[in-house]
């Protein structure tokens, strides 16, 4: 098996978004496209040359394909090995665990998250570095740079290899191990979490949860963990078959996609406890009886509670958060005096933090929270932290909610969401909200005060690397913003993301109803960005 060389020509746009390359499964099957951005990658990270590599997917439409055309280029660029997760599996936690436990010089993740998986769907490929993390932009934009010169791609004139058996074999030079995607990753949750705790609340036989796997990848992770270690009753795991095409849905655990399980958690006879993840196992969904926990609150809800997790049981060092996520966790922060940072949307901006051990919690408001136990945020851990909390505090999740209200405070948020907008409309109203930018500080939007209003940009504390135009932030006195931000991972025109956050202290006044008490501000961003004038849209697409 000789590598063999082939002339290939660049595709325009492939310039990796806020999680990756994320196209239709027929772009990343025209012949080159795929093998174009791998080649990028073996191109520009010289350090992968021989070493050790992690390959795993979320087991969409077109994972095996996929997987298999990187064994072939890795092994004709000089890998020595390739460690891939049995049937291709790998959920994006689960993966960046395993290239940290291994000592890989990386690992490349292959999903499109939440997004629908399928012929007609979405696909997409990440590079992730040795510290199990997204790869930072300096590492994107060189492989992006790199996409748009490429004349030749590097491959090995070979079969397919059988990746359902554990095991090793041999793929020209390079050594590829077949490896078990959930026994290490449900090892590591057991350093972390109190598992008698829960198995005791699970045994105790009052308490019902139910887990929402949404037909992805976190259902054999579930089923392992929390059917057979923490012995919920067999059927906790909902839609645990991994399926191509996620059974048509959207794998995306919000309100608007996961409403089986949302209507299970409603009314007297609703369940106690109800969590979902999304396609490659990294978003969570928390829900009590009745009560749903913004991603924003949750992140917060962990900071304060951490000593009661034997795995943070020291403290932890510090938090972050995404700009758009609320502010709640800061207050948090404040309290317990330490380090809060505010990053751009995007896991990758954790990475620095945490390997620098400046936090231990980070969270962002697109239902994503993790710690330092990994590089990537974690939807069954955070499952776990909520477990875990449950049987801490022998509290209903509504309960420890408005309890922490009470002590610091109600952060209301909710995001409204514009899909598939035309991407000219959606630029010209980001430019126009720009040009406002300058002329908003002191001014007045209705009842509020302006105190600050920018086009966010950030500076690494710990390198120094700045990132702009990271989205609208206007500040209102009295800790209320208007956030307004593209999305980077849509795969249909723009996506416009409004982003809306009040504050409360008055515990009187933590009950109302979340869209109700942000319906002034809702007014002020519409008319201030001319949402429908701009878009033609009356209403979002979706509201979390
Ligand atoms: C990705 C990133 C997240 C980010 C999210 C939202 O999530 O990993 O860090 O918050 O996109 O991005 P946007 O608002 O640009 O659509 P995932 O779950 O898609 O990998």
């Amino acid at each position: 098996m000789e590598p063999k060389v082939v002339v290939t020509q660049p595709f325009p746009g492939q310039r990796p978004g806020t999680s990756g390359l994320r196209k239709k499964v027929k772009v990343f099957q025209e012949p080159g496209y795929l093998e174009n951005f791998v080649q990028a990658i073996f191109d520009t990270q010289k350090e992968l040359g021989g070493g050790v590599l992690v390959v795993g997917g979320d087991g969409r439409y077109y994972n095996r394909t996929a997987i298999q055309t990187i064994l072939r280029q890795a092994a004709a660029n000089g890998i020595a090995k390739v460690l891939v997760g049995r049937g291709g599996i790998l959920s994006t936690p689960a993966c960046s665990h395993a290239i940290r436990k291994h000592g890989a010089q990386g690992g490349i993740v292959l999903s499109a998250s939440h997004n629908p998986g399928g012929p007609d769907e979405d696909f997409g490929i990440k590079f992730n570095a040795a510290n199990g993390g997204p790869a930072p932009e300096s590492v994107t934009e060189a492989i992006y740079q790199r996409t748009q010169k490429i004349d030749r791609y590097r491959t090995l004139e070979a079969g397919d290899l059988d990746l359902d058996h554990l095991g090793a074999s041999q793929l020209g030079k390079m050594a590829v191990q077949v490896i078990d995607p959930v026994a290490d990753y449900a090892d590591l949750m057991g350093t972390l979490f109190d598992f008698e705790a829960i198995r005791h609340l699970f045994a105790g036989g009052q308490f019902r949860m139910k887990f929402d796997a949404m037909s992805a990848v976190t259902g054999p992770y579930a089923v392992e963990i929390i059917e057979n270690r923490l012995g919920a009753p067999p059927g906790t795991v909902m839609n645990g078959t991994p399926l191509e095409d996620f059974g048509g849905h959207h794998p995306d655990p919000n309100l608007a996609h996961a409403q089986e399980l949302v209507a299970l958690c409603q009314g007297t006879e609703g369940l106690d406890f109800g969590a979902a993840s999304d396609g490659d196992g990294d978003r969570n969904m928390i829900l009590g009886r009745d009560f749903f926990v913004t991603p924003s609150d949750s992140l917060a809800v962990m900071a304060a509670n951490a000593h009661l997790i034997p795995g943070y049981a020291e403290g932890i060092v510090g938090v972050a958060r995404s700009m758009p996520t609320s502010q709640a966790a800061d207050r948090v922060a404040e309290r317990l005096g330490i380090g809060c940072y505010e990053t751009p949307t995007g896991w990758k901006f954790f990475g620095n933090l945490l390997d620098a051990g400046r936090i231990t919690l980070c969270g962002e408001e697109s239902f994503g929270s993790g710690s330092d136990h990994v590089r990537e945020k974690d939807g069954l851990w955070a499952v776990l932290f909520w477990l875990n909390l449950l049987a801490a505090r022998q509290e209903s999740v509504g309960d420890i909610v408005r309890d922490h209200w009470r002590r610091y405070g109600r952060n209301f948020y909710t995001r409204h969401d514009y899909e598939a907008v035309d991407a000219q409309a959606a630029a010209g109203l980001m430019d126009h909200l720009r040009v406002l930018l300058p002329t908003l500080t002191g001014t007045r939007l209705g009842a509020y005060k302006v105190s600050y209003a920018d086009d966010f940009a950030y500076i690494d504390p710990v390198d120094a690397s700045r990132s702009e135009g990271q989205g609208i932030r206007i500040g209102l006195e009295g800790g209320s913003r208007l956030v307004f931000r593209l999305s980077g991972t849509g795969t249909q025109g723009a996506t416009l993301r409004l982003y809306l956050e009040s504050y409360e202290a008055d515990p009187a006044r933590h009950d109302q109803e979340t869209q109700a008490a942000l319906a002034p501000l809702i007014l002020i961003a519409n008319d201030l960005a001319q949402i429908q004038e701009r878009t033609g849209r009356a209403q979002p697409d979706v509201i979390t």
